[in-house]
């Protein structure tokens, strides 16, 4: 049976787990973040299906099933499983994906890496994933794409079934046409998405940008352009704009732009909050404390996320106040996503470096200013550290929207805890009372570490106040709906019978 609604995200929805020789569809161990509510859709429509790659060493003839049918708390839905070389795989995405796209997405020009592209592939892997869409989708069908590495889908996916609508979703920011350009591919790439009935985005910036890049190029028409909701803080960010396009003009289709935020699952984080096991969590943490402050900084290992500056920042903090010396700790989680790759292992080596240096330099016996953490931490440990914190400090170079900051305020039933957050982080132009910071400068920074560990009480909860209610009304589901409102009544919320509330 077609569907009505098919998912194209590079990463399968559920865990595969073998048990006595048989294969299993677990739910991920942590119901944390988007997966689940994309397959909450699944249970507003007849039917739905999603599109994922798996290795295969040889695809012609993988030891897995393709297609393989699901019937969870969700609905039912399908997934497809792409059979991809080894060798594709980190040529589509560890190397075109995430050395030559990922940089210049995030501004990073020095870091962009031209040469090991093998265009070839990303265009076959491309093709896969729009072709396995094809197939699945029924007449008239929505399918939503997410993400860089499938920015050839929407395109060939047109030319395979104009009759479908077309949804993609950026995660990351989208750069203006200065930077997106460097991309020798750049015209490919915005023909592709302008095929789509809906280009979406974290935040109005990236909207713009995305108008700028694809006006540098081709025959692109504003239709539409909106005031900028108060919302999302006009004035106060570096990523603030006053007005948005929403639709453009190309080739005679119409298409639209939309900037919603993705959001957290607010609900399930404040119920992980408040349960007896991380009270017990935070107890024990506390007395680990005694009575020194915690800062809490988490976050992948990536240069974007700007932790080398962040650790050098705390080195300054202490040298500038030796009356914190043995009063605070500093909790770094950085971990590693992309394993093996060599950006990122120097990021690695850098941060333990500088973590050791700092250790060595202003540590004793009895306290060690810098925890470095490298390994996960389960998703139910890390809410206890968010309530324990006094203060996260969140600060990247770049990132599309980071979703930790919006975490840490879910986690914080109790009303405390400050949120230092980066102006360069898209979530800044939502959460207006975190206290600001520029990551790209020392007194910034350095100003604003030392402003939330002095922040009086009152202040700290009328903050937080104000940001746990952005977080709460502008949740994961929120961001799933205002992304598919475009499509009318198919995708729209109907009670589903079936799916148990992921929000
Ligand atoms: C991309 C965009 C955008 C981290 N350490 C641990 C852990 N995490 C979890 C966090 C959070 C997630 O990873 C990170 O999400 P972010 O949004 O901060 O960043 P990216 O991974 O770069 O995500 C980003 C996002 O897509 C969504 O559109 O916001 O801008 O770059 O959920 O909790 N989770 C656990 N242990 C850890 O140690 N369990």
């Amino acid at each position: 049976m077609p569907s009505n609604l098919v998912i194209v995200y590079h990463r399968q929805p559920y865990e595969e787990v073998e048990i006595d020789g048989k294969i299993e569809f677990r739910e991920n161990r942590s119901p944390n973040g988007i997966v689940p509510t994309l397959k909450s859709f699944f249970g507003r429509v007849d039917k739905g299906a999603w599109i994922a790659w798996k290795h295969a060493d040889d695809p012609s003839n993988p030891d897995f099933e393709r297609v393989v049918e699901i019937d969870d708390q969700y609905g039912h839905y399908t997934v497809s499983r792409l059979p991809l070389t080894p060798e594709q795989v980190t040529s589509f995405y560890h190397v075109s994906s995430k050395e030559a796209f990922w940089p210049i997405l995030h501004g990073f020009k020095e870091r962009y890496n031209y040469d090991p592209v093998d265009w070839p592939t990303f265009r076959e892997v491309n093709w896969a994933f729009a072709e396995a869409a094809a197939a699945e989708a029924a007449e008239g069908a929505v399918v939503w794409i997410h993400d860089y590495n499938l920015w050839l889908v929407p395109g060939y996916l047109r030319t395979l079934r104009p009759d479908v609508k077309i949804s993609f979703f950026h995660h990351t920011p989208f750069p203006n046409a200065d930077l997106f350009n460097v991309l020798p591919w750049r015209k490919e790439i915005l023909e592709s998405l302008l095929t789509c009935d809906v280009v979406g985005f974290h935040i109005p910036r990236y909207a713009n940008n995305f108008v700028s890049a694809a006006r540098s190029l081709l025959e692109v028409e504003t239709l539409k352009r909106e005031k900028v909701s108060a919302e999302f803080s006009a004035e106060t960010t570096a990523l603030s704009e006053q007005s948005v396009v929403t639709e453009i003009g190309y080739q005679g289709r119409v298409v639209r732009l939309q900037a919603s935020p993705v959001g957290v699952d607010a609900g399930y984080i404040g119920k992980v909050a408040a349960s007896d096991e991380t009270a017990e969590r935070l107890a024990r943490i506390r007395q680990q404390m005694r009575d020194r402050r915690l800062i809490l900084s988490v976050g992948r290992t990536d240069y974007t996320k700007g932790g080398i500056e962040q650790l050098q920042s705390f080195e300054r903090l202490l040298e500038a106040r030796p009356d914190l010396r043995g009063k605070v700790r500093l909790m770094h989680v950085s971990v590693a996503a992309n394993a093996n790759m060599t950006a990122y292992e120097e990021i690695q080596r850098d941060l333990e470096a500088l973590a050791g240096k700092i250790n060595g330099r202003f540590g004793s016996f009895d306290w060690q200013p810098v925890a470095l953490i490298s390994r996960p931490v389960p998703f139910t440990e890390l809410v206890a550290y968010y309530q324990a914190a006094d203060v996260a400090w969140i600060t990247p170079l770049a990132d599309g929207m980071n979703l930790v900051c919006k975490e840490f305020c879910a986690a914080r039933g109790d009303g405390d805890g400050v949120l230092v957050l980066s102006e360069f982080a898209g979530a800044a132009v939502e959460l207006a009372s975190a206290v600001h910071t520029n990551p790209f400068s020392h007194k910034s920074m350095d100003t604003a570490i030392q402003y939330a560990l002095a922040m009086p009480e009152e202040e700290r909860r009328g903050r937080m106040k104000a940001n746990r209610e952005s977080v709460r009304r502008r949740d994961v589901r929120f961001w799933a709906d205002d992304q598919m409102q475009a499509f009318g009544d198919e995708v729209q919320p109907r009670e589903p019978a079936t799916a148990k509330s992921a929000a």
